[in-house]
């Protein structure tokens, strides 16, 4: 990693790790006030590309912050920034904020939006997790109503999900399940959820106020198309402790099979049979997919 050289666009040009600076009068340092992405690259290829940047382009409409670049000059940045990194699998991180302003929230002061796009490595979660399950715990903080601040914009104001992350931290946790003010379960702080029960597969609705994540209508697709019926509803804690199988989805988790909650043993207490069969099916298509960084052709499995 460390003698890696790393390049990070900023604003149309490539620059080194220690020169990838912002100014301190970003609204998205001083407010939170931006949108974000999280995108991977699978051996060569950026995965679910076009989808990542459909919501990119809807988070910045929601927030009416206008990107400077159309999708697909957008596209050609995410392509161009993995190949210089000389990645073939990574971890991309996409950023778009309002940009530099003065000390007042009035976005109207900001007159050119920062664009980012950095290349990683990616740090995964430890093998034991994908092989025994996950162990949640559901915390205090809860996540906004859409009404407040919707989560599903993806946006830089990421201080809910830091703060039940603290939770995770001081639990020894390294993910926790968030409820919304009506006590739905929604999604954990980095990733959504889904539910085993009798066969089906449930996950919460978005307009419970989450995220709708892309790995989570990947798997929705899969699931569906290896004949599992997959519906979204409500549900509650007792739910999930009382489901035959619980995991999460995510893009950098991709899917975690979750053996306790709250102290409550999920199912048989391992990675159940049609999460297994799932994270099978999903390791597959990841191979498959995608807009490739070495050449001009997309592939769509
Ligand atoms: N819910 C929330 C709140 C998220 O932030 C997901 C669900 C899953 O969505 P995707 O589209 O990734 O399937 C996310 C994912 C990380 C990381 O490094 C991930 C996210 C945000 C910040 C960091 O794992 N978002």
């Amino acid at each position: 990693m460390a003698d890696r050289v790393t390049k990070v666009y900023i604003n149309g040009r490539l620059v080194d790790r220690a020169e990838a600076t912002v100014s301190v009068f970003d609204h998205g340092f001083l407010y939170g006030d931006g949108i974000f992405e999280g995108i991977r690259v699978y051996g060569g290829r950026v995965f679910k590309l076009k989808e990542h940047l459909d919501r990119l382009y809807q988070s910045a409409k929601a927030i009416l912050l206008s990107i400077p670049l159309t999708p697909t000059a957008m596209e050609q940045a995410v392509v161009d920034t993995v190949r210089a990194n000389g990645l073939d699998n990574a971890y991309i991180r996409l950023v778009v904020s309002r940009g530099p302003g003065d000390l007042g929230l009035d976005p109207l002061r900001c007159s050119q939006p920062t664009v980012i796009i950095i290349v990683e490595e990616i740090s995964l979660y430890p093998q034991d997790v994908y092989l025994n399950g996950l162990e949640l715990a559901s915390v205090v903080v809860r996540r906004p109503a859409p009404d407040a601040l919707n989560p599903a914009m993806k946006t830089l104001n990421y201080l809910n999900n830091i703060l039940a992350k603290i939770e995770a931290n001081q639990r020894g946790l390294v993910e926790v399940l968030m409820l919304n003010h009506e006590g739905w379960v929604v999604e954990a702080t980095a990733d959504n959820v889904f539910l085993v029960k009798a066969g089906e597969l449930l996950t919460p609705p978005t307009y419970v106020g989450i995220l709708n994540g892309i790995t989570r209508q990947v798997v929705m697709v899969l699931a569906e198309a290896a004949g599992y019926r997959v519906r979204e509803v409500n549900f509650t804690l007792f739910d999930v402790y009382n489901a035959d199988e619980v995991f999460l989805t995510g893009t950098a988790a991709e899917m975690v099979p979750v053996a306790r909650c709250d102290g409550r043993v999920i199912g048989s207490g391992r990675p159940g049979r049609i999460t297994k069969d799932l994270m099978e099916r999903f390791r597959v298509y990841a191979k498959s997919e995608g807009v490739s960084v070495h050449g001009s052709e997309t592939i769509q499995a």
